[in-house]
Order: C-alpha cells, then sequence, then structure tokens
C-alpha cells in the first residue's frame, strides 16, 4: 500500500552557540510528531538543522578569531551531537544553510520572485537588530536611559543601517495574504498567536529589505540579477535563505524529483513565538510570489522558562540538555516537556516539577501497575499471558475506554496538542490504577484464580494500550515495555519476542494480548527518583 507523505520541519538554530534546553523543546516536539505519524503509517520526513548565515554569526565568529564558516561548523556539530546522541531526535536530514544544495535552492526561488516583477532596488535607511537578524521601524524602538537604543519587542541593541538593497514588494501580498488566513484557519495555531499575525497584516506592510551590502557571510544574490543594476555585490538577508531550507530540504529547485512531489507542500512548520511573523507572513508571500505551494500549517509553540524566569547566559539559568537527561533521563525530560504544559502556551521548568511528573506520572501510574500486574503473571499464570475468563461490567469499562485512547491521540496530534493526548492517555492510567486496587487480583490468587487471570490479562492489555501510544514521546521506555509484554509488531503475533525489539506500528492498537505467549520476569522500567 502507498504511504502518504509527511513532511515536517523545526526552524533551524543559529549556530552561534551551544542549544539549550529550549531548543531542545523544539527539536523533542517535532521529533514526537515525526514518530507519530511513523507509526501511523506515514512516509515521513523530518527535517532539522542550522542557519549559518547571517551578520550575527559573523559578527560571533570575528570575536573568536575564526571564520564563520569554522565556528557554524563547529556549532552545527555540537547541536547535531546533542540531536544524536542526547535527544534521540530522528531527522531524516540535518540541513546546514552551507550545504551547496541550498545555495542552489536560494537563488531560484529568488529568480523566481524576481520573474514575477517582486524586487526591485533602493535604498534602505532604518534600524537593523543583529540579534535579531530583523529590521525595525523608528517607532518601534526606543532609546533606554543608558542611551543605548533597541527594540521594544525584544529588548536587543538596533544599529542605524543605510545601504543599497533588493526589496521585496511585500505590500502588494496583504490582501492575498488576509485571504490566506480567512480561507485556511488551519495555517497557523495557536488562535491567539495567529490573531496576532492578522492583527498585524492588517494594519499595513511595508516592502521588506532582503539584501546586504555591509558584510558577505550570505548566500549571494544571483550574480546576472545584481550586475545590470548596481556595481556592488549583494548577499541574501539571511532569513529569505534560512525559510527556503524547508524547500531544499524537498528537493527543490528540482520540482521534478521525487521528493518535491511527495514532500511539498510541507505538512508542518513547528517554531517558537519569536518568530512567528517570518513564517506566517514573509514566507508564505514569499512562495506566492515564486508561484510555489503553501505549506498546510505552521505551529507556533511558547517560550520555555527556567522556573518562570526568562533564561539568558547573563543570569547564568540557561540548562544545557546534556545535563538535564543526565540527571533525570531522556524519556521522564521528554515526557515532562510534552505533559507539564500546552504547546502553544509559555511554560516553566523546575526540578521539583520534572520529579514530581516522573515520579508520579512515571514511576507510580505507569511503571508500578506495569511492574505489578506482570510480575503477578509471571508468578502466578506459569509464565505466560493468561486467557482471561468471562467479563465483567468493570473489564469491559476500562478496556472501553482504553480502545477509545487511538483516536483521541490521533485527534489531538493532528493539532498538535501534545499536553491533552498525554493527559487523557494518563487519566484512563488512572482509572485502571483505581480498577486494580478495586479488584485486588492478589487476593484473588487463593480465593479464585481464574478472575484473578481476567483482572491481570485485563490490566496488561491496557498497560500495553499506553505503551502503543507513548512510544513516540518515550520511544526507549515505551519499546521495552512493549519487549516485557510480549507484543509483536501488528501481524506478527504469537512470534516469539527478543528483548530489543524495534517500534510497533499503531496497526498493533487493533489486536490484543495473546494469551499463552511466554513472559519472563519483568524488570522496572519506569525509576523513581531519589
Ligand atoms: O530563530 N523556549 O534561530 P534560534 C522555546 N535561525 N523555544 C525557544 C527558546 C526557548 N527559551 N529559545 C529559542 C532562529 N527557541 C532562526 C530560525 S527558521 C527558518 C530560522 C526556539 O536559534 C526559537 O523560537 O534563535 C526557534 O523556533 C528555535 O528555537 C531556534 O531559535
Amino acid at each position: 500500500m502507498q504511504r502518504s507523505p509527511y513532511y515536517l520541519t523545526t526552524a533551524i538554530t543559529y549556530p552561534n552557540g551551544e542549544p539549550h534546553i529550549g531548543h531542545a523543546y523544539e527539536y523533542i516536539s517535532a521529533d514526537v510528531m515525526a514518530r507519530f505519524k511513523r507509526l501511523d503509517g506515514y512516509d515521513v520526513r523530518f527535517l532539522t538543522g542550522t542557519d549559518e548565515h547571517g551578520q550575527k554569526v559573523q559578527q560571533t565568529a570575528e570575536a573568536e578569531g575564526i571564520t564563520p564558516l569554522e565556528l557554524a561548523a563547529r556549532n552545527a556539530q555540537a547541536i547535531r551531537d546533542v540531536d544524536d546522541e542526547v535527544l534521540d531526535v530522528s531527522y531524516d536530514r540535518f540541513i546546514r544553510t552551507t550545504d551547496s544544495d541550498h545555495y542552489e535552492a536560494s537563488q531560484a526561488i529568488w529568480r523566481r520572485m524576481v520573474d514575477n516583477g517582486d524586487i526591485y532596488l533602493a535604498d534602505y535607511a532604518g534600524w537593523y537588530s543583529v540579534r535579531d537578524e530583523r529590521y525595525f521601524a523608528e517607532d518601534e524602538t526606543e532609546v533606554g536611559d543608558d542611551g543605548v537604543r533597541r527594540a521594544s519587542e525584544t529588548g536587543t541593541e538596533v544599529t542605524w543601517t543605510e545601504e543599497e538593497s533588493y526589496f521585496f514588494r511585500l505590500s502588494a501580498y496583504q490582501e492575498k495574504l488576509l485571504a490566506l488566513y480567512r480561507d485556511h484557519p488551519e495555517f497557523a495555531a495557536p488562535a491567539s498567536r495567529f490573531n496576532e499575525v492578522i492583527r498585524f497584516v492588517e494594519s499595513g506592510l511595508e516592502d521588506l529589505s532582503i539584501s546586504r551590502t555591509t558584510f558577505d557571510w550570505g548566500v549571494p544574490v544571483p550574480a546576472d540579477l545584481t550586475a545590470a543594476e548596481t556595481t556592488r555585490n549583494h548577499v541574501m538577508y539571511v532569513w529569505v535563505d534560512a525559510l527556503t531550507n524547508y524547500l531544499t530540504g524537498a528537493g527543490f529547485p528540482d520540482v521534478e524529483s521525487a521528493d518535491y512531489q511527495a514532500y511539498w507542500p510541507a505538512d508542518l512548520h513547528i517554531i517558537g513565538k519569536d518568530i512567528s511573523r517570518f513564517h506566517c507572513i514573509f514566507w508564505p508571500a514569499f512562495l506566492m510570489s515564486a508561484g510555489l505551494p503553501l505549506p498546510q500549517r505552521v505551529m507556533i509553540h511558547g517560550f520555555l522558562h527556567n522556573a518562570g524566569e526568562k533564561m539568558s547566559k547573563s543570569v547564568g539559568n540557561v540548562v544545557a540538555p546534556r545535563e538535564w537527561v543526565a540527571e533525570y533521563g531522556l524519556d521522564a525530560v521528554r515526557f515532562f516537556l510534552l505533559r507539564e504544559f500546552p504547546f502553544g502556551q509559555d511554560g516553566s521548568y523546575s526540578h521539583e516539577a520534572v520529579v514530581g511528573r516522573k515520579n508520579a506520572d512515571l514511576a507510580n501510574n505507569l511503571g508500578n501497575l506495569a511492574q505489578r500486574s506482570l510480575s503477578m503473571i509471571v508468578k502466578n499464570c506459569a509464565g505466560a499471558v493468561p486467557e482471561p475468563g468471562e467479563l465483567t461490567e468493570a473489564d469491559r469499562a476500562i478496556l472501553a475506554q482504553a480502545e477509545e485512547l487511538l483516536d483521541i491521540n490521533r485527534a489531538a496530534y493532528e493539532v498538535q496538542d501534545f499536553h491533552r493526548a498525554l493527559e487523557r492517555t494518563w487519566f484512563v492510567l488512572g482509572e485502571a490504577n483505581a480498577y486494580f486496587a478495586d479488584e485486588q487480583p492478589w487476593k484473588l490468587k487463593t480465593s479464585d484464580p481464574e478472575r484473578m487471570a481476567t483482572v491481570l490479562y485485563v490490566t496488561a492489555e491496557l498497560v500495553r494500550r499506553v505503551a502503543l501510544l507513548a512510544q513516540p514521546v518515550m520511544p526507549e521506555s515505551a519499546t521495552r515495555l512493549l519487549d516485557a509484554l510480549g507484543v509483536a509488531a501488528a501481524g506478527d503475533a504469537g512470534r516469539t519476542i527478543a528483548s530489543g525489539e524495534g517500534p510497533r506500528s499503531f496497526a498493533a492498537f487493533g489486536e490484543q494480548l495473546r494469551p499463552g505467549t511466554p513472559l519472563e520476569k519483568p524488570q522496572p522500567i519506569f525509576p523513581r527518583h531519589e
């Protein structure tokens, strides 16, 4: 059967430092989405990487006395190491905007925008924030007590910039963008952040400066287009090439290629709240100008704060993903980040909050229930999944709740509501714990062993369904739990399960635990944090 393609991306990180836990939050959420879709039968392509051009990277490199490419290469590797060694991010390509195919894609989209009459040469004069790689109008800035002018929105220093520049006719796209937002209310989420974008576009759009001449660390504007009009060398404004990475990752400019045909337009861009305008305004406008299809959806996540405080190098409260994972374990960190607060909102972390989730939700609710039911089966049911007897009302009720979970999870993942997916799944797990406590299978051991077997079967079957759905969030522990339950891949039931099996697709959700499957004494999978 032909699998439907699903293409999703993260923002690409500036390689001017080590990634922090806020970046990790974005990589993990996109990874969870990618894994969910793969398990649900999609042909997933997942792109992440680094945004290597621009003045910020150039300045950081100068300060370190190395070339921008050296700086970018070093930090891109550091980011990739975090993805590979620390966070287990299952990307299909790690793009670097210095990759040669990306130069080709950026110049191709530029040419298309020229051909559509949307690029012209003029003089730029205004305020530029190197930190944000962004232009600001005078009334978007203010001078502080220290005499330094800063962007009001982001608090970063701006400098007066005057240079010859190519402009993109963004003003011509106001109505088309508003029509897009009207016709596609699902284009961006959450609604509160999308509304900010819409109000901004309604207030009027000015043309955008899209090239720079005062430094050279960028993708060159195609020479044939520059030469006729200007003697200066222009490089693209970093956001033009940065946004184009999503097209490069899908095989553009070869629009006949299998990758482009399958994966463009992207299904989902996952980004943080500080870059929503670039993705919801500039990006669709560039694509419209280039005559290319628009992405289906931009999901804007919130910021992660340290105990409610903004993370910053000067405050010294920036957490490295590596430290966190070493302390709590990867799966607990992944679970915490997605369970603790809704994806579109800002969230806060603290040692107490992570430990609370790890101990209550993972060690107690899931770990204990799995451990107790499986140990009882191994000990009292001849080391194999027991044959259930006739089901009671209570058995049927809890199984019915578990059966609904796949559809509930699908609906929540469709809108990146990871928080609700986990909340509902763990709610049913709570019900299962109550069921287990009520039924007291340990007492039935002598009084009614047949009933005990049924209660243990029902409990283990519920744990199986939760474990299947927990795989995208906690790949390692959920897989181990499925191994412990003797769950085979769909259609493979009855096979002996070796430990260390891979992921089980959601097709297995429609099956059930097979009585007679041999089980081994379970090892604890979700330890308490002491
Ligand atoms: O913006 N919490 O790169 P970047 C959550 N290169 N997310 C955070 C965060 C925090 N504390 N801090 C940053 C850029 N992020 C551009 C993107 S895309 C074509 C170009 C998120 O390294 C941020 O919102 O500053 C963004 O989505 C991503 O991390 C990379 O940020």
